[in-house]
């Protein structure tokens, strides 16, 4: 058995970022439910932000994505989330919702609109600078609905094209991370659909392009720890967009579908060395929350990664070593079975106690009446993003 203080150690320095577009309103494409109390500005997402971190103790940054989370002043914004005990961590630029990007936005058959997707990205690396934010989290909706709509090839050479350009921008502990996904919003084909196409692009970029996952981007079936597995050992796992599915790309509460599924990827990422800090693998969190609501959903995200972590962390890996080279297969597939049917909460609400926090954080979050509070304050106006 593994050595408590250890993994308690461990939990401790694991960090979840928060996505800001998680405290507005969402919903699906037949209907947004508005919610009450919902943040009006970004400066008001951050203090919803800053609300998870404060009951979980692990959650000190949030995400932004530009332009929903638009300021005058940003590091008035960072200023902002650093008097509430949290900082802005990604900057997401946005280059699919204006009706220029009908037919994508850097893969645009019009050089005019790829200059302007290209002025937006470079647009959210000067943000970075100022917000002192480490990675720019890319996700292009470029794609095609029918066969022969455009070249595919050509496609490829623009984002090629976009990416070095934006990759050349970037400052010395900045990094580019590139996300991919297989359908949606085209249907017939996507520019970035798969880990081995981002992962092309950010082996000819450099060091710094690194791929991103988003566990809701596979065809049902697919086996994401290999490719966390790979991606870590390649050097290039450059983090996660932690969220649930069972159809397509669902944004549910991470760990609520397949707990397993999270516990083998996380059981990658220690086996892998991918919590030390030196390792850069981010954890993400990006989900919508339509019709449950946002902050208690969001703290239980976090607790459900934290949960999945703690078992990982509680596979012996030395034991598990020794069966796999002896071929014992059940024996090996027992060590990983064992961490995982541990209930491993008693162990988080006792590092909660060491930590100075409420062992059980959504309890104490209902008790707090920050929920009352902000429906009480913030009444008139939507925050942009997906409800908008
Ligand atoms: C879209 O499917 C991707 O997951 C992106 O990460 C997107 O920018 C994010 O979901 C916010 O809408
Ligand atoms: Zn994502
Ligand atoms: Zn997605
Ligand atoms: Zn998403």
């Amino acid at each position: 058995m593994s050595d408590y203080s250890a993994v308690k150690a461990a939990l401790r320095e694991q960090r979840i970022e928060t996505p800001s577009w998680a405290f507005g309103n969402s919903g699906t494409r037949f209907k947004v439910f508005a919610q009450e109390g919902i943040p009006r500005d970004a400066y008001e997402k951050i203090a919803d932000a800053a609300t998870v971190h404060r009951f979980t103790g692990v959650a000190p940054s949030v995400a932004v994505h530009i332009p929903w989370d638009r300021v005058d002043d940003y590091a008035d914004l960072a200023k902002h989330a650093e008097n509430l005990g949290v900082r802005i961590g990604a900057v997401n630029p946005n280059v699919f919702q204006d009706d220029d990007y009908r037919l994508g936005s850097v893969c645009n058959p019009d050089p005019a609109v790829r200059k302007k997707a290209l002025g937006h990205l470079l647009e959210c690396v000067d943000i970075m600078d100022v917000t002192g934010s480490r990675d720019l989290s890319i996700w292009l909706a470029d794609g095609l609905n029918y066969p022969g709509q455009d070249s595919i090839a050509e496609r490829q050479a623009r984002l090629e094209e976009a990416l070095a350009a934006v990759y050349e921008r970037l400052g010395e502990n900045q990094r580019m991370l590139l996300e991919y996904k297989f359908f949606e919003p085209a249907f017939y084909a996507t520019d970035v659909p798969d880990w081995g196409t981002s992962y092309a692009h950010c082996l000819e970029l450099g060091e710094k392009a690194q791929v991103l996952v988003d566990t809701g981007h596979h065809a049902p079936g697919t086996n994401i720890e290999f490719i966390v597995a790979f991606l870590l050992r390649k050097r290039r796992l450059g983090g996660f967009h932690f969220n649930s599915r069972f159809y397509a790309d669902d944004d549910l509460m991470v760990g609520a579908a397949d707990p397993y599924q999270l516990f083998r990827i996380m059981v990658e990422i220690v086996l892998g060395g991918g919590l030390d800090a030196a390792s850069g693998v981010a954890f993400m969190l990006d989900q919508c929350h339509n019709i449950e609501p946002k902050v208690p959903a969001l703290i239980r995200s976090v607790l459900n990664v934290q949960e999945a972590t703690a078992k990982a962390l509680l596979v012996d890996a030395g034991e598990l070593r020794k069966l796999q080279r002896a071929g014992d297969v059940l024996g090996a597939n027992a060590v990983l079975t064992d961490a995982f049917a541990t209930d491993v909460r008693p162990l988080l609400a006792e590092l909660r106690d060491e930590m100075g926090l409420d062992p059980d954080p959504i309890a104490a979050y209902r008790r707090s009446g920050y929920a009352e509070r902000i429906v009480a304050e913030r009444v008139g106006g939507t925050a942009a993003g997906w409800g908008a």
